[in-house]
């Protein structure tokens, strides 16, 4: 495989830019501008992309692209999505509704899933436990989708290891099933 390359999306604040931080081996390349957003309740916002890159067993280099979560940038989710062969979709569960936020991202990437797997990370599951993972894992069901869902905190390293592996093995086992037909 050729440094596969990952795209981590969702809504603004369910830290993309955090998690590519956490995981990354090099300093990574961050656009966050001061955030004018009131309705957004943290300093700063990615207005291009974050980029991170992974080196995993057996020496396989992964690159770790972050969209901006906002809507106003959905044009660099296009571009962003180009190429890629997997996405890592985190949401926020302290947000006002994370079915809605699972769907507008899951529409917006509709035609890379297609053929590309996603993994969904779900964070502040701790503090705001509805909707439980089985209330998004329904939802994911009833949109037409099977991905796996984890609960995770993106400030962990492990934790964004974890959904990277997860987004890998899944694309191994497509390759491998390409191979078989
Ligand atoms: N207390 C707490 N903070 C968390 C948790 N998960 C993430 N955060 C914080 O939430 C913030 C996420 O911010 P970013 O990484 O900028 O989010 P983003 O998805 O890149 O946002 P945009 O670029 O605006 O779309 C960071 O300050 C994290 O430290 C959690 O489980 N608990
Ligand atoms: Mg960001």
């Amino acid at each position: 495989m050729t440094e596969p390359k990952l795209v981590f999306t969702g809504p603004p604040g369910a830290g993309k830019t955090t998690a590519i931080a956490a995981l990354s081996d090099i300093p990574p390349i961050v656009t966050d501008v001061r955030n004018s957003d009131a309705s957004l309740a943290k300093t700063h916002t990615t207005v291009g992309m974050d980029y991170g890159e992974v080196k995993l067993a057996g020496d396989e280099r992964v690159r770790l692209f972050g969209t901006p979560g906002q809507e106003r940038f959905a044009f660099m989710w296009r571009i962003l999505a180009r190429n890629a062969m997997g996405l890592v979709l985190l949401l926020d569960n302290s947000r006002a509704d994370p079915r809605a936020d699972l769907r507008l991202y899951l529409q917006a990437f509709g035609e890379l899933l297609r053929d590309t797997p996603c993994v969904i990370g779900v964070g502040r599951l701790d503090t705001h436990p509805e909707p439980s993972l089985d209330a998004l894992a329904d939802e994911l069901e009833q949109l037409g989708w099977v991905f796996p869902l984890l609960a995770v905190d993106v400030r962990q390293r492990e934790d964004v290891l974890l959904l990277v592996d997860t987004a890998l093995a899944q694309l191994e086992a497509r390759q491998w099933q390409d191979t078989q037909s």
